[in-house]
């Protein structure tokens, strides 16, 4: 990695308990009045972060080891995106792209052009959140080939606005009392390899075979005529960080294109080097209709977009796609200095280093401890899946709570998801230092066998 300037000790410092005196301030006044349905993972507040590091308004800095679920790869006060972004907002902060337009945008859109898999004629429309591309990736895809139907997976997270919600697997917290959905989506089942079964010879289902699953339900149930899109996280994020078995996205993306149906990849977790390339389709060799963008691509700004094939997305009438927001311009400049700096500091090539640094950590413990079912996942996106001890595979979420819980006490921010909250995720920011990662990977560790030896 061409090396990046800190700004904070990049080190993990406790000064107080958690939360110290200042954040159970903060969390006094918050609870008299911010939304309940809001939960944080932390108790502590944050004053600053940079690198690896987040310190807290008592002074604690804690190895962050999440990324604000998967953002700040280029770090959460990259030097060279703060510059891009006080430069733009000393010029202006928004003029909204539908009334008067601006280079940045048009900049960012070149950029996607460039990135994105494929080498056919591509369109981008910019917009705020992830959920947002999302939904418009919908809205083109049905527009496109006027059909309704939208096929999703089994443990898929795609947002938790009303569309996205219907298209969102898991019930609780996300969906549970927020219905009625919106209609025309529908679930088929994914390549989830450490828990699937096994065919009658007693060798694994393989992705071709996952795929015919899937590729039947859609057949028999709605009807290949009827699919608009098919929508896909190429690794799941939310659900488990599910890496589906070799073979299962380009079999799913053959059917999607000899059917005249859209296949999306959700790329909205999985984006912007953060799995080893700049999007996990690539390790599949897929080349996606459509492409759904956020949280890396600006450093931490809210941005998202939609990038595809110039036919699908140029046949929405003019008017049809925008928002206030979308494409602002000072996002629009972090994106760009964010995407410089990936290609600067190799951030592909430091993901795949974190692949080989974690996984080769993480499965040396697995020998030794039986709680864990699997090491996954690919680059900086990586997962440990907790099973309870004796052999099987039930899962347990509680183990996967407590060490969470366990590693956050010792200052290290980690995440948990799973549609059975039984996965611990590592999404560091890309420009971790090794020696912070491997502190981090010593805390995490610890917490495991902890909690392996009181199960
Ligand atoms: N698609 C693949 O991972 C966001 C959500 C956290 P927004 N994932 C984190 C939470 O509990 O809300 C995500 C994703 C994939 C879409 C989204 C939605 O992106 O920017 O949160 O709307």
């Amino acid at each position: 990695m061409n090396t990046i300037e800190y700004r904070l000790p990049q080190e993990r410092r406790r000064v107080t308990e958690f939360p110290g005196p200042r954040s159970a301030a903060l969390a006094e006044r918050r609870k008299a009045v911010v939304g309940a349905g809001v939960a944080s993972t932390l108790p502590v507040y944050v004053a600053d972060a940079d690198g690896g590091v987040i310190v807290d308004v008592d002074g604690n800095s804690l190895i962050d080891l999440g990324a604000g679920i998967a953002v700040t790869s280029v770090g959460a006060s990259n030097p060279t995106v703060v510059d891009a972004v006080r430069e733009q907002v000393g010029h202006f902060t928004h003029t909204c792209f539908m009334i008067a337009p601006y280079e940045g945008y048009i900049e960012v859109a070149e950029k996607l052009a460039e990135l994105t898999p494929g080498d056919h004629d591509k369109r981008s429309v910019l917009f705020n959140s992830g959920a947002e591309a999302v939904e418009n990736a919908v809205k083109i895809a049905r527009h496109a080939t006027g059909r309704d139907a939208v096929v999703v997976f089994d443990h898929a997270y795609h947002g938790r606005t009303n569309l996205t919600m219907a298209l969102t697997a898991k019930s609780m917290p996300y969906k549970s009392g927020f219905g009625p959905f919106a209609p025309e989506v529908y679930r088929v089942p994914m390549s989830y390899p450490f828990r699937e079964g096994l065919n009658v010879d007693g060798s694994e289902i393989s992705g071709a075979q996952a795929a015919a699953r899937a590729i039947s339900v859609i057949e028999k149930q709605i009807g290949a005529d009827n699919v608009a899109a098919l929508l896909i996280e190429p690794i799941q994020g939310e659900g488990g960080f599910i890496v589906p078995a070799d073979g299962f996205l380009p079999a799913l993306s053959a059917w999607a294109r000899a059917h005249g149906v859209v296949f999306i990849a959700d790329e909205v977790q999985t984006g912007f080097t953060r799995t080893g390339a700049w999007f996990a389709s690539e390790h599949e060799g897929i080349v996606p209709d459509l492409i759904t963008m956020a949280k890396g691509i600006a450093g931490g700004l809210p941005l998202a977009a939609v990038t595809g094939r110039a036919e699908l997305i140029d046949a929405v009438h003019p008017g049809g796609l925008g928002g206030t927001y979308g494409g602002n311009p000072v996002a629009c400049a972090a994106a760009l200095a964010s995407m410089e700096q990936m290609e600067t500091l190799d951030l592909n090539g430091r993901a795949r280093a974190i692949e080989d640094t974690v996984t080769s950590r993480l499965t040396a413990l697995a020998d030794e401890i039986d709680i864990i079912g699997e090491v996954r996942g690919r680059g900086a996106m990586l997962a440990v899946e907790f099973v309870l001890p004796g052999g099987g595979r039930a899962p347990d979420a509680e183990a996967t709570k407590s060490i969470a819980a366990l590693a956050l006490q010792d200052g290290v921010v980690i995440l948990t998801c799973g549609t059975y909250g039984n996965v611990i995720r590592l999404l560091p920011p890309l420009v971790i230092s090794d020696a912070l990662l491997d502190e981090a990977l010593t805390v995490l560790e610890n917490s495991i066998r902890i909690v392996a030896e009181e199960n």
